[in-house]
């Protein structure tokens, strides 16, 4: 895609070429406020300006506990323009897991939404180099008083910008650096080759800012353009996600399968005005042609769908906006190069199955402090995703993580196959199936599903049902029915804490 990288030195310039732009267009919008690009660039100065008053050093982190307000571009900007490192945290973090992450940024100021203060004790603080808890939309004024200009660092392309942290399946969470120059780079392959932004576009990701997913939709994409980015604080239950865009009339919707099928399932969902979307985006998940088929009768299309990782910043994996292959993650996406490694180490030919690795400039470089795990996913320049494909006329299918295969009596099964089997009856809502050790360490399959009426159903039938469409050795010898799946604050199944969950 020809990437200068010498030209993207210091990453706030996606923000404040809007300066120049189209300095009196509204930037952000939502329930917490409406600023156009000039007063958000003067509100990121003072951020800025008021970190390096409080003694900061160049790449020092910043922790980010916050939730989808203005003053969240306004502090990351500031904060990278100035030469500091935000680090993006799920703000459905534990207390003890903001404890490790406060200790291993070695962050001294560290931001803190208002709503969700309550989280910081002298428990959370204990063992960090924390002085001050800035406290985020709540009257703090860290930033009153300081200058609302501010010139760039004297920072490089390579240099660390920001982290976000894995949200790690097993062990605890990594911290992934990214570079000055990969904002421009995840734009200048997704967001210009597929996403296709116009300035006047206005964009509403209800994933969060925290998550790799949500930072290019909400931020990257539309600053890079000069659109208008909609955020929505608080839980993005279906009712406030509906009414936002009724109020707002976004352009451009980003979702996850979980949050189109609850809109799609909403009462009343039929008379809602949902015109003013032109084009839906889906990924971390896998899209069913259910979901497709009922958010297309909604809004006229379906979410198209990709896939990414935090890794590589955003989605390197994408299906095109006029060429959706259902069931494909995607073809790669212009700037990303793909490879599928099978198990003797050799390139998977058309149509056999192999391990992805991926690579393209805006892959992060390592995981902090943790040359262990840095080894294992950042391969020469290729990043192992552990995920496993297959591909066919250039699109990729998903079939399972690399590490999910079990053996049940004695033979082998993925948890995916029998999962998506299940989702398949007309009585499931969605399920959940996993790989569970039995106390003598044999291994078996558990699913946990939640029907459609949110009753329990008849274990046999479903097991019946996966008898019949899969080899019937590969049906769940557990199931369970629950109300509603565990969702991780990026809304994706929460499979640790299902696991957590003992079966009855
Ligand atoms: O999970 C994904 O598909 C994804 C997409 C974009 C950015 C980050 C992630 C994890």
């Amino acid at each position: 895609i020809g990437f200068d990288k010498a030209a993207h030195a210091n990453c706030s310039a996606i923000l404040w070429d809007n300066l120049q732009r189209n300095p009196d267009k509204p930037a952000v919008t939502g329930p917490a406020g409406t600023l156009t690009y000039r007063d958000l660039i003067a509100e990121a100065a003072r951020w800025g300006n008021a970190f390096k008053a409080a003694g900061l050093k160049k790449g020092d982190r910043v922790p980010f506990f916050l939730d989808d307000t203005p003053a969240y571009p306004a502090a990351f900007f500031g904060a990278v323009r100035a030469g500091f490192v935000p680090v993006l945290l799920n703000t459905q973090t534990t207390p003890d897991l903001l404890n490790f992450f406060l200790k291993d940024t070695g962050a001294r100021i560290a931001l803190v939404e208002e709503t969700l203060g309550d989280i910081v004790t002298e428990t959370v603080l204990a063992g960090t180099s924390v002085e001050r808890v800035v406290r985020v939309n709540g009257g703090d004024d860290f930033t009153a008083g300081h200058s609302d200009t501010l010139e760039a660092a004297d920072t490089g392309p390579d240099d660390m910008a920001f982290w976000m942290y894995s949200s790690g399946s097993t062990g605890r969470p990594k911290g992934i650096v990214h570079l000055h120059h990969d904002m421009a780079y995840s734009q200048q392959s997704f967001g210009a080759k597929v996403l296709k932004l116009r300035p006047d576009d206005i964009c509403f990701s209800v994933p969060k800012i925290f998550f790799a997913y949500g930072f290019g939709n909400a931020i990257t994409f539309p600053f890079s353009v000069g659109a208008t980015t909609l955020l929505l604080p608080g839980q993005p239950r279906a009712d406030a996600v509906l009414d936002c865009i009724e109020t707002y009339r976004p352009t451009v919707f980003f979702g996850l399968p979980t949050l189109y099928t609850a809109l799609a399932r909403t009462p009343g969902i039929e008379g809602r005005d949902l015109s003013s979307i032109r084009q839906s985006m889906s990924a971390a998940e896998i899209l069913s042609a259910d979901i497709y088929d009922a958010w297309k009768a909604l809004v006229g299309h379906g979410p198209t769908e990709g896939l990414g990782s935090t890794e590589m910043l955003h989605v390197y994996l994408s299906n095109a906006l006029d060429d959706h292959r259902l069931g494909a993650a995607g073809a790669a996406v212009p700037g990303y190069e793909i490879k599928l490694v099978t198990p003797d180490g050799a390139i998977a030919r058309p149509g056999e199955e192999g391990v992805m690795h991926v690579r393209g400039h805006s892959s992060a470089p390592c995981y902090w402090n943790r040359p262990d795990k840095t080894r294992e996913t950042m391969r020469e320049d290729w990043i192992y995703t552990g995920d496993r494909f297959i591909e066919k006329d250039g699109y990729y299918y998903f079939q399972g993580r690399a590490d999910e295969l079990i053996k049940v009596s004695g033979q082998w099964v993925w948890p995916l196959e029998v999962e998506r089997c299940l989702n398949d009856h007309p009585d499931v809502h969605e399920c959940a199936v996993l790989a569970h050790e039995l106390g003598d360490k044999r291994m078996t399959l558990r699913a946990v599903v939640v029907m459609r009426d949110g009753r329990a159903g008849d274990v046999a039938a479903l097991q019946g049902y996966v008898k019949g469409q899969l080899q019937p050795y590969k049906y769940p010898r557990i199931v369970e029915f629950v109300p509603a799946l565990p969702k991780t604050g990026t809304g994706k199944i929460d499979r640790q804490a299902l696991k957590r969950m003992q079966p009855a």
